[in-house]
Parts: structure tokens; sequence; C-alpha cells
């Protein structure tokens, strides 16, 4: 059993850094840094559950603007700690970088921040209160304005506020977001849910239930089969080709292995993997010795039944994971997270242990049941055939990509060292225009596209690759695609989309996204895909302090700034030392000159870069899915609503 001690504790620096720089800590500001909040006290709860001591955690939506979150484990403890003097409760979460080392035995996950999330809430937080239950009595720590205490010590111990159940213990902690750091402070309930299904699915048997003070809402999440039931989940508006997930489950050593599958009649694959309840987008190690397993089970298997001749190829791993639906999930005792993102695992021995659990448990299980195998050496077959006749189409549109009317559209830049380069794709000829005159030739090349580009989820292969405007995209990255895709031919360091921020616009931008993340995938996970942000507004103002400065009232005190969202806007307008003269509002980039785009949106010295990165495979499926299915009216509605948030964090 893990048994804290005080010691355990490490105590690095304070909370006033999270404030200074919230982005650095929970990624942004705006919605998704949020939800981040709740994710972070959730992870502490889901620590304990795993560490074996909580089967239980509330999650409520407060009507007054709070989260509560309360778990039934041990009670973070109050016990006054050795070299803070305080009691441990406090240090945990009003100090940086203080978390409980996690003993023998126990899988330390906390997402993102490892064990600092508590005291990053609190700081960014106006109110937080955690109540502790602990050997019959509750226990009380307020804290107000970013983590500052304010609850009285007794003897410098932290006084007991009531009783309980001898029996009872537990963490409970509200927290209120604070509207000076947030864009937005109000919760998307739908967010939240789709959360705490994915946790419920992740850890079988615990118990999560969520309530929202508005709407009334209350949901329990139970999974008791987890991952088996995420995988139909996933599927369950697909078409599936065996109706049950085939779930296996053992140990190499120290590490867990749990795989859930489910073929479907799709052309696609989606494997989700997760190292210690993290979903590692990026794969890594346990993806890999999933794969390498698959391969050789099935191809073992087609051979002994003979659905491959001795003269026939072994199938590419590709064809085997043809419509596959997968969740990896393991638990690693110290598992290593490399990457920019730190979201691709990299322990060696975490690809043996799954290669090693897979070989064996899928073959007792598919043992059993010939029928499954023969259904998914057929399916296999067929994306065989189907990727003999492909190469050859695929050849075809390669070998006419040097067509001069394909790259007719692309304005070049001078300069051919990639690391300098960058290609914004514009929306339409006119705006592409403006930003050709604009733009540094020697480093900027621009891509203007005409209208909407084709909707990739819904065309077959065959109609993508006749795309113009997807033909364009392929001859100028310099690439390929598929499987030929080789991102060390990438011709520029930077692809940026560049859209009006108008619903059209944010349209565009999903569609590009949708084709990225469908076809060249890797454009995305290597941080090469940006949007420009151009400006909403023009403000003209004048400056108090600027006027005091030149000492004169009237004279060089008129100014001008560009302003990005409606958020900097507002803040702008709050500034008492600025006085508004007016506001221009740009409908489009083809309202700016090419003076103004320079300056504004593409200069790397002033412009604004989003960079889209996936958080989330199954979140970016989904996504891509509602956005790109065919049930139109939900579709309009999300883009609106939701254009920023789909189309910077797919
Ligand atoms: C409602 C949200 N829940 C929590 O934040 C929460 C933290 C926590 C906890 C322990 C038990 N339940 C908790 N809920 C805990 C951990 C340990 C020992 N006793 C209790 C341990 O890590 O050994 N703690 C998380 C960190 C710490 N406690 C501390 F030990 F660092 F203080």
């Amino acid at each position: 059993m893990s048994e804290y001690t005080g010691k355990e504790i490490v105590v690095l620096e304070g909370l006033e850094a999270v404030r200074k720089r919230p982005g650095m800590y929970i990624g942004s500001t705006g919605s998704r840094g949020l939800h981040h909040l709740i994710w972070e006290i959730l992870d502490n709860s889901i620590d304990e559950h795993l560490a074996g001591f909580c089967n239980e955690i509330n999650i409520t939506v407060q009507k007054d603007g709070g989260i509560c979150v309360e778990d039934n484990g041990r009670g973070v403890p109050i016990d006054i700690h050795p070299t803070k003097k305080i009691p441990t409760v406090r240090v945990v979460y009003t100090i940086l970088h203080a978390g409980g080392k996690f003993g023998n035995g126990a899988y330390k996950v906390s997402g993102g921040l490892h064990g600092v999330g508590s005291s990053v809430v609190n700081a960014l937080s106006t109110h937080m209160i955690v109540e502790i239950k602990k050997n019959g009595l509750v226990y009380h720590d307020e804290y107000k304005n970013g983590g500052i205490p304010v609850t009285p010590l007794e003897n410098g111990m932290l006084p007991s506020v009531g009783k309980c159940a001898k029996s009872a213990s537990g963490t409970k902690v509200t927290f209120y977001p604070d509207s000076e750091i947030f864009e937005t402070t109000t919760f998307k309930p739908e967010v939240i849910k789709k959360k705490l299904k994915e946790i419920a699915f992740l850890n079988k048997n615990l118990k999560l239930i969520y309530k929202n003070e508005i709407d009334g809402e209350t949901i329990t999440y139970l999974e008791k089969y987890g991952i088996q039931s995420f995988v139909s989940y996933i599927n369950r508006d697909a078409s599936v080709l065996h109706e049950e997930p085939v779930y296996i489950e053992g140990r190499s050593g120290d590490i867990e292995v749990e795989i859930a599958f489910q073929y479907t009649t799709s052309f696609s694959e989606q494997i989700n993997p997760y190292c210690n309840r993290i979903n590692v987008v990026d794969g890594g190690t346990l993806v890999t010795g999933f794969k390498t397993a698959l391969t050789r089970v099935m191809n073992q298997y087609a051979r002994e039944l003979g659905v491959l001749k001795e003269k026939d190829d072994n199938f590419d791993g590709k064809d085997i994971r043809n419509g596959l639906v997968a969740i990896i999930s393991i638990k690693h005792p110290d598992p290593q997270f490399e990457g920019q993102t730190k979201t691709k695992l990299g322990n060696t021995d975490a690809k043996s242990a799954v290669e090693e659990v897979f070989s064996t448990e899928v073959q007792h299980y598919l043992d059993k049941d010939v029928e499954l195998i023969k259904k998914i050496l057929d399916n296999s077959l067929k994306s065989y055939n189907a990727r003999k006749a492909s190469d050859k189409a695929r050849t075809a549109v390669l070998k006419q990509l040097n067509d001069t009317d394909i790259k007719s559209k692309l304005a070049a830049c001078t300069s051919k060292k990639p690391e300098e380069c960058e290609v914004y794709i514009v929306e339409g000829d006119s705006a592409g225009g403006t930003v050709k005159t604009a733009r540094n030739r020697k480093t900027q090349a621009v891509l203007p596209l005409r209208g909407k580009i084709l909707n990739v989820e819904k065309a077959s292969l065959e109609k993508i690759l006749q795309n113009n405007e997807i033909k364009a995209m392929i001859a100028s990255f310099g690439c390929g695609i598929g499987d030929e895709f080789d991102i060390s031919k990438l011709r520029y360091d930077k692809i940026i989309i560049l859209t009006d921020a108008d619903v059209d616009g944010a349209h565009i931008s999903t569609l590009l996204l949708t084709f990225f993340y469908r076809f060249m995938p890797e454009l995305i996970y290597e941080g090469k895909i940006y949007r420009g942000l151009p400006p909403l507004y023009k403000v003209d103002y004048e400056n108090k302090k600027a006027a005091a400065k030149t000492g004169s009232k009237k004279k060089n005190t008129r100014l001008s700034e560009y302003v990005f969202n409606d958020f900097e806007l507002e803040k702008f307008r709050k500034n008492k030392e600025n006085k508004i003269i007016s506001i221009q509002r740009y409908k489009g980039l083809g309202e700016m000159d090419a003076e103004q785009l320079w300056e504004t949106t593409l200069n790397p010295e002033s412009r604004i870069l989003a960079q889209v990165s996936i958080s989330d495979t199954v979140e970016a499926d989904d996504i891509t899915t509602t956005l790109m299915g065919s049930n139109v009216p939900p579709r309009r509605q999300f883009i609106v609503e939701e254009a920023k948030y789909a189309t910077l964090d797919i």
C-alpha cells in the first residue's frame, strides 16, 4: 500500500508565475483551458482510484458558476508538512510543483501537469474551497484571489468544522475560475459529459456522477466492460463486421496491457492509444508493438487457412488494419512521454509488452472463433486487391502532378530552403492577389484556392485524386500523399491557412484540416499546419498616458491598434487610459490593402499564427465526422458556434 509521508512533497515555487503565463500551464485561456481546470482536479481523484482507494466521483456544475468535484478516497493529508510547517493540504493547493509521490504499485497518471494541477487551478480561480473527511471529522480550507489562504489555522493546524461517519473519507474541491484570466467562464455540459464518458470507459467500475444544477440534468457514468464498451461506442453508428469487440488483457513484467478492437466496413483505421489513462495521440512504442503483432498473427492465419497462396505477397499492415477500430490501454510504472507535445510514448519495453500480450492472447481468442478470423482475412484481402488497383491510379495522378497548369496556381517563393519557407493557402483569387502583392517573395509562397474544396469525408479516393485544388496542394507541398507521403520532402516549414474570419472561412478551414488529417496527418502531428489570424478590428484611440508624456492634450496622442478578437476588444474598451475614437470591423481579407495585410497577417514579427494540433484522436475523428457527415442542419450550427475550437484544436 502506498503510505504518504510529508517528506515526499517536493516544493518548488509560487503561484504568481501561473497567473502571469496561464497558457504555459493549461494550454490556453479559452474554453479549452477553462475545461482543463476540471480535468486537473479530476485527475487527482482518478489517481486515488488507481491507487485503489476511491470508487466514486461526483462532478457538479453549480448555478453560481462554480465546479465541485468530490471523491471518496482517503482525503488529502492534513498533517503538518515537515519543512513548510503548514498543513500538507495547504502545501498541495498553494505551492506550485507540490504533489504526493505515489508509492509502490500505484500508477501516477495526472494527465498534463503531473501533480501540480491543484495549485494551478487555485492560482487561476477567484475562490477555492477544499473539504476533507477523515477519521470522523470534516476539515475545511478556503482560498481567494488566486490561491491566498483565508481560513485561520488553530495552533498551526487546520481546525475541524464538523463531524462525519467514522467510515467516511474523501476530498471535495469547489472552484470558481477567474474571469480576469479566462476569455469565457461558461462551462459546456457537452464537453464535460464527453470527458466523463471517456474516463468511465478507461476506468472500469469507477462511478462518475454528473450533476448540472443549471439544467437539472444528472447522469451516472459507470462502465463494467471498460474499453470493450468504448470500441462499441465509437462504432455505434458504423456498420460492423462482427457484433462484439474482441477484448484481450494480460501483463508482461510490470506492464499491464488491455486491448479492444472491432472491424467496421469503412476504409479507414482508428487506433486510440492510452498510457496510464493519458491519450498518447502521437502513438509511439505501444502502437508499434500492436501493429507488428497484428500483422504477424494475421499473416500467419492467412497462410494456415490458405487465404494467401504460396506465390502471394504477405498482407501489408494497412490491409489488415482496414476498417479497424482499436483501443490500446497500458499501465506503465515509468512512462516516458516524448515529442514536442509529449504525446508519444517512448518506452521500448512497452512495445515488447504489447507485442507479447497481444500475440499470445489474441490467438487464444481467435482459435475459438474461426468465423471471425475468416471475416477479418476476407476484409484484408479486399483491401489488398483494392490497394493494387489504387496504386496504379495514384501513380497516374502523381505523374500528372508535373503538369504546368497545376503548378501555375502557386506563386512560389524564390528561396529553396524549406526551413525558411512558408506557403499561405488563401481563399479565392482576389484575396490571393493581395497576399501575392503584400508577401515577402523570398520566403512566402501563395496558393489561392478557388471556392470550397472537396469534402474528402464524403468522396471516393478516385474523386479526391482528381480534384484540382487537392492536386495543386499535393504538387506544391512536394511530399506526396497517403502511403507515399514523405515529410522529409516537404518544401515548407509552415503551411498557413488564411481565410476570412466568417462562417465560410471557418468551413473552408475545416475542409482543409479534414483533408490534412485524413491524407497527410504527419503534417499536423509535426506541427507544420497553422491558421493565420487576421485582425477583426482596427481601433483608433487616444491614450491618456501618451498625452501626459507629450505634455499636450491634443497633439500626437492619436493611435491605432489592430485587435484580433472580441475578448481583446472588450479589454481595450475597459482600459480607462484609452479613449476610443472609432472602431473599424474587417469583414474579410479583401478589405485590407497590401501594407495593412503585411503588417497584421504576413509579417513574421507582428502576425498571429495558431498552430493546429490534435489533442485527442477520438474527438478529432468525431469532429471531422460531425462536421463533414451528411446531417446538414447540426453541422452548420456547429461550425458557427465552434469554429475557433474546431479549427484550431481538432
Ligand atoms: C476532488 C479532487 N480530489 C483531489 O484533489 C484529491 C487529492 C488526493 C490525495 C490523496 C487522496 N485523495 C485525494 N483526492 C492522498 C494521496 C496520498 C496519500 N493520502 C491521500 C499519496 O499520494 O500518498 N492527494 C494528492 C496529493 C496528496 N494527496 C498529497 F499527498 F500530496 F498531499
